[in-house]
């Protein structure tokens, strides 16, 4: 997306219900998708009020006024649902802050869309698991976060991202733009493109169960990155999970693959040492009690046999959409080094590898967990 001038900032700024002055902004690296920024403002009586401001992309999302309509109404439930159990809402889900319009968002005059959040104080979210309790955590966050959903009525929902976790359609296009090699990277990543060829079937299982009756559709979050929870600095517990902007019908062992591909691994998602990466069968482990209990019973059994399989079908795709990324000339993911998409792609597929060498593993520790 282009530089954001003065004017544009200014422009935005004043057309969002903010109190106070604003007395510092920083831009935060964090997500791969939006800009994000973090605006300090000074208010009489307050100090000093913190406060997230993003300019949502409008190449990934093509309609932000429907995917801001999802949050505003998800994030509505979820406040009813925290209230009713004795929670604190301000800092539990997000709160959205309104235009000067009382509207969700602001579409600027250079075209751009722009949502603000209020702040939650003395939180963190981790790139890394550096305290497995964090994982635990997370997984009990996200089990909440689809059991407190279990009644929304998801048809209502907005499809943000069409095809979204459509692993199928992923490797179409993953084969298409092997074909026709854009900037001629194809020969530099063979053993990469036959490690996804050969697996091609993964890409039909879920599709598959659903079509005979045998899953259900739910109401899943599709981002559970251990990043996408905030985490009380004080207490170590999982308060908030954040980044809703792909809250849409899917499968939950998706859900709970995408956090595994992320946090089940010894290091980050864009290390460049693959050595130094490995699947941990204790972080999936504690994963797998977390995500269990926070669901709540709501998982059905056929559900709870498939989650390795969402572990690797989530690390899989991923894997497809990084390579694809990278021999398009990395026009989807942000990147701040060369090569940081194909880096993104090598821990999948190494994960993707290292869980079928313990594939029988996985089967059982799902098993202990649940019986
Ligand atoms: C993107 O923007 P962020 O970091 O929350 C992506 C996810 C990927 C993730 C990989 C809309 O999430 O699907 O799993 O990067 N979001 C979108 O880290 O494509
Ligand atoms: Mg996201």
């Amino acid at each position: 997306m282009s530089q954001v001038t003065t004017k544009q900032w200014n422009e935005v700024i004043a057309n969002f219900c903010y109190e106070g002055t604003l007395v510092s902004e920083s831009s935060l690296e964090s997500g791969h998708i939006n800009d994000t920024y973090l605006l300090t403002f000074h208010i009489a009586g307050l100090g000093q009020v913190k406060t997230i401001l993003q300019r949502i992309n409008k190449e990934v999302f093509k309609y932000p006024e429907e995917l801001m309509e999802n949050v505003m109404s998800v994030t509505s439930y979820l406040r009813e649902r925290i209230i009713e159990n004795g929670g604190n809402p301000e800092r539990e889900t997000l709160n959205v802050i309104l235009t000067t319009k009382g509207k969700p968002c602001y579409l600027d005059s250079y075209g751009d869309y722009w949502r603000s959040y209020k702040y939650v104080p003395d939180a963190t979210s981790y790139e890394l698991v550096e305290k497995p309790e964090h994982f635990y955590e997370s997984a009990v966050a996200f089990g909440n976060f689809q059991r407190l959903l279990a009644d929304y009525p998801v048809e209502t929902l907005h499809e943000t991202i069409k095809g979204f976790h459509d692993t199928k359609a992923r490797l179409n296009t993953f084969q298409r733009i092997v074909e026709e090699d854009p900037l001629g990277r194809a020969a530099l990543v063979k053993d990469e493109i036959n490690f996804v060829l050969e697996r091609k079937e993964l890409a039909d299982i879920f599709p598959k169960l659903l079509a005979e009756g045998r899953i259900p559709l739910r109401v899943t979050h599709n981002d559970t990155k251990l990043s996408n929870v905030l985490i009380d600095n004080k207490t170590d517990k999982a308060i908030c999970v954040v980044d809703l902007d792909t809250v849409m019908p899917g499968f939950s062992m998706n859900d709970f693959g995408d956090s595994i591909r992320f946090g089940a691994s010894t290091a980050a998602e864009d290390e460049p040492e693959l050595d130094k990466v490995d699947f941990s069968l204790e972080l999936f482990e504690l994963y797998t009690k977390g995500y269990i209990t926070g669901c709540g019973g709501q998982l059905t059994e056929q559900e709870i046999a498939l989650l390795p399989m969402g572990a690797k079908i989530m690390t899989y795709e991923s894997g497809i959409r990084f390579l694809t990324d990278y021999l398009q000339g990395d026009t989807y993911f942000k990147i701040h080094r060369e090569n940081q998409n194909l880096d993104r792609c090598r821990t999948q597929l190494k994960l993707v590898y290292e869980m079928e060498c313990h594939w029988d593993r996985m089967q059982e520790i799902v098993r202990k967990v649940t019986f």
